[in-house]
């Protein structure tokens, strides 16, 4: 009853607010949710349109997609396949390892433990809502909360008998959770005085600069800018202390954030230069005005076209396109761009769960790589653009055989 009158406050306050539309990106289906060939009909849509709100500075998406639609047991997006970010949370653990030195450790989103397995199983934890993941989490040792992180979560958590958390950390996470207010105050419930609570999540200021819209589909709730986590937090109790800028899914940024200092805190973290230098960036770049959202707009109206002619003419040309990695990305940049099976022949990627599924909305066939000459065809789509160079290495001999690919970000251009 509690939690019914909470969404009902919170759907008010929603519709209230400040919200004004500056992009949309059509009809879009679940961008992770590829599906086999008996499966075509039922196929889910909703609009995918982006608000910015005037009070808050959020950006976010018009319409949410219900999260059980996007998160279940049938999560396609394993992250120990990737290598890179295997190695990115490694790192990322040894560094808060030596900083912060917890005691205790909460992940939110563990996904399939790539950041948990650096942790001792005694004192850390996982909250996972996708069960196919939870299970792989609990056989590896670390207890798994099997639902979406609430603040009747944190509750439940605590009357198991954990004590609060020295760091709660979150990765491509916290931008998914739909009621930033009711995520955080449950962040703010658990995490232990001197605690730090440390997400990343892509950075709104690098996706205006380079123009890469797709980052924006169901998953991603909010495109988070630091000017609007500071109000929020600021909102919720809590306070940014430190800023990273990471090169991760085409740049990210680390968001480190304290309790906010009162008279029943011991410590009251000092707030580092980086916070205010990534304010005043995002300041300098409009990132608190409309009219830098109307002109992000245009430009992505214009790489729709170019994309479109460009696969088109190549097509006309009797030339053969297939799409390296089948992203959330690709679903957006597909879907919007109505490019399907005509324009560009396959997608592979190296996911076993994804292969021989069809892409969302597009029906563009996923193959395995090993299972495509890559030499047959003409050029490659990026569709994971933000790992270029390790495609770009991987693929060197089908450059040295004429290849090209083709990118959209920062602009549609093809290289080689
Ligand atoms: P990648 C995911 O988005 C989903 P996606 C999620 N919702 C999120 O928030 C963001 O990450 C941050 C394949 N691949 O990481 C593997 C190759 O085939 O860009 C992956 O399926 N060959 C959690 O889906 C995909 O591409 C390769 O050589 O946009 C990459 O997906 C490489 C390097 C990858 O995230």
């Amino acid at each position: 009853m509690r939690l019914e009158l909470n969404f009902l406050i919170w759907k008010v306050v929603c519709v209230m607010s400040n919200k004004k539309e500056f992009l949309n990106l059509g009809k879009q289906p679940i961008a992770n949710k590829f599906l086999k060939k008996d499966e075509l009909g039922d196929e889910f849509f909703y609009d995918l349109k982006v608000v910015f709100d005037e009070d808050t500075k959020l950006v976010s998406l018009r319409n949410f997609v219900k999260p059980e639609l996007m998160f279940n047991e049938d999560y396609v997006y394993h992250t120990s396949l990737s290598v890179p970010m295997v190695e990115h949370f490694k790192n990322t653990s040894e560094m808060l390892m030596k900083e912060f030195n917890p005691l205790t450790v909460m992940e939110i989103g563990s996904n399939d433990g790539a950041f948990l397995k650096n942790w001792p199983n005694d004192y850390s934890i996982g909250v996972e809502p996708c069960g196919n993941f939870t299970n792989v989490t609990e056989d590896m040792g670390y207890k798994t909360y099997s639902e979406f992180w609430t603040t009747e979560l944190s509750e439940k958590i605590k009357n198991d008998g954990y004590v609060d958390f020295d760091l709660i950390y979150a990765a491509n996470c916290i931008c998914h959770i739909q009621n930033l207010d009711e995520c955080f105050a449950a962040v703010k419930n658990i995490l232990s005085k001197d605690g730090v609570f440390v997400f990343e999540d892509p950075s709104l200021l690098r996706m205006l600069e380079r123009g890469s819209y797709d980052q924006i589909y169901d998953e991603h709730a909010h495109i988070f800018s630091v000017t609007a986590l500071d109000n929020i937090l600021m909102n919720n109790g809590l306070k940014i202390f430190r800023v990273d800028n990471l090169l991760v899914h085409g740049g990210s940024n680390r968001i480190y954030v304290s309790h906010l200092p009162s008279h029943t805190f011991l410590r009251n973290r000092p707030v580092e230069l980086t916070v205010r230098e990534n304010l005043n960036k995002e300041k300098d770049f409009g990132i608190d005005n409309f009219n830098t959202y109307e002109i992000f707009a245009e430009r992505i109206d214009k790489s729709k076209k170019d994309l479109v002619e460009l696969l088109t003419k190549l097509k006309d040309d009797g030339k053969r396109v297939v799409s390296i990695g089948a992203t959330s990305k690709s679903t957006t940049v597909f879907n919007y761009c109505g490019i399907d099976e005509s324009l560009v022949e396959c997608i592979t990627d190296t996911t076993p769960d994804k292969q021989g599924l069809l892409a969302p909305g597009s029906h563009i066939p996923v193959v395995d790589r090993e299972s495509v000459n890559l030499n047959d065809y003409d050029y490659s789509f990026l569709g994971a653009w933000n790992f270029k160079d390790v495609i770009a290495n991987k693929e060197r001999e089908f450059i040295e055989s004429g290849g090209k690919f083709i990118t959209h970000v920062p602009e549609v251009m093809v290289f080689s």
